[in-house]
C-alpha cells in the first residue's frame, strides 16, 4: 500500500445477523494490538473510536425477513458519513466490525468519493439475498446486494445515491455457500465468483491475479470487504456463520500479500469476528495477522 495514513473506525454492530456477540469484534481486533503492528509498520494512525449502536433489546425487530432495518439504516447511514470525512482527508479507512451488514455504510462512504470503484468481497457467502431471497431475514446476508443497488430502497439509498458499485469490477473470493436467490443474481449479473472448487483448482495465487486484474482495471479505487468466515473455521473459529471446507491461514496471507504487491487497496474492513464463540481471541488475531500483510508486512 503507498502508505497513505490511517484511520480505524470500529462497527460495534451485531443487528445484521442471528448470533451474540459479533458486537464484541473490534475491541477483540483492537485487543490483538492492530494499531501497534500498523505503526511498527511505518504508517501514521489514528483511531477514530466506534459507531453508537443500539443494543437489539432495546429496540423492535420489525419486520423478520429484513430484521432491525430501521436501526441498521440509521447506523449505517453515521458509518458513511465517518468513511466519508476519512476518505475526505485523504486517509484509508480500516474498518472493525461488526456484522457484514455494515459494509453498506463502509461502501456508501468511500462510494461518495470512488464512483467507479472496484470491491473484493472475500467470503464463504455471496452476502447477496434481499427481503424476498433470504431464508433468515439477517441483513448481514445482504450487503453485497445493497451496495450494487438491490433490495429494500431504505437501505439501497444510504448516502442518498445508489447503486454504489458496479457488478463487472466485484469479485467474490472464497464462496462455498449460496442460496438459490443469490446464484440467480450471480448469473443475472455477471459477478465474478472464484470459489473453494476453483481455489482448488487453480490455486490461490491464478486467482488472486485475475481477481487484481478485474477489479483494478479502469476503476478510481479498490475497497477489500473481508469476512473472517471466508477463512476455514479451522484457523478463524471465531464467527457467526461457519462453513467447513475454507479459504486456509496461508492462502488467505497470499490472497493479502498480492494485494499489497498489487498496491491497488484504497479502503478495507475485517468483519464478523466473534470473540464469544472464538479461542483465545485466535481470529481476531489472524484479523490482525491478515492487515499486516495487507499493509505490505514481509518476512525478510
Ligand atoms: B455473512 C445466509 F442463509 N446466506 O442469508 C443468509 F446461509 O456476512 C447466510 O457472509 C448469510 O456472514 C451470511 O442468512 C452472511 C444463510
Ligand atoms: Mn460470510
Ligand atoms: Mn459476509
Ligand atoms: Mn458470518
Amino acid at each position: 500500500m503507498n502508505q497513505k495514513p490511517i484511520s480505524i473506525v470500529g462497527m460495534p454492530s451485531d443487528l445484521g445477523q442471528g448470533r451474540r456477540g459479533v458486537d464484541m469484534g473490534p475491541s477483540a481486533i483492537r485487543y490483538a494490538s492492530a494499531q501497534s503492528l500498523i505503526k511498527r509498520l511505518g504508517y501514521e494512525v489514528e483511531d477514530l473510536g466506534d459507531i453508537a449502536i443500539p443494543s437489539p433489546e432495546s429496540i423492535d425487530m420489525g419486520s423478520s425477513s429484513l430484521k432491525y432495518l430501521s436501526a441498521i439504516k440509521q447506523v449505517n447511514e453515521q458509518l458513511a458519513g465517518v468513511v466519508s470525512d476519512v476518505v475526505e482527508r485523504g486517509r484509508f479507512p480500516l474498518v472493525l466490525g461488526g456484522d457484514h451488514s455494515m459494509a453498506i455504510g463502509t461502501i456508501a462512504g468511500i462510494a461518495k468519493h470512488h464512483k467507479n470503484m472496484g470491491v473484493i468481497w472475500f467470503d464463504a457467502h455471496g452476502d447477496l439475498n434481499t427481503g424476498e431471497t433470504s431464508p433468515s431475514g439477517n441483513i448481514h446476508g445482504m450487503s453485497l446486494a445493497v451496495s450494487l443497488g438491490i433490495g429494500h430502497p431504505d437501505l439501497v439509498n444510504i448516502g442518498g445515491f445508489a447503486p454504489k458499485i458496479n457488478p463487472e469490477k466485484t469479485v467474490i473470493v472464497g464462496a462455498r455457500e449460496l442460496d438459490l436467490g443469490e446464484r440467480e443474481l450471480i448469473k443475472n449479473l455477471g459477478i465474478k465468483v472464484y470459489s473453494m472448487h476453483d481455489i482448488d483448482r487453480i490455486g490461490m495465487a491464478q486467482v488472486m491475479e485475475e481477481a487484481i486484474s478485474i477489479v483494478s482495471q479502469d476503476t478510481d479505487g479498490v475497497h477489500l470487504s473481508l469476512d473472517l468466515d471466508g477463512l476455514d473455521p479451522k484457523d478463524a473459529p471465531g464467527v457467526g456463520t461457519p462453513v467447513p471446507g475454507g479459504i486456509s491461514y496461508r492462502e488467505s496471507h497470499l490472497a493479502l500479500e498480492m494485494l499489497a504487491e498489487a498496491n491497488i487497496l484504497t479502503s478495507a474492513e475485517f468483519v464478523e469476528v466473534n470473540p464469544i464463540l472464538d479461542r483465545e481471541n485466535q481470529t481476531a488475531k489472524v484479523a490482525v495477522a491478515l492487515m499486516g500483510s495487507m499493509l505490505g508486512q514481509t518476512v525478510i
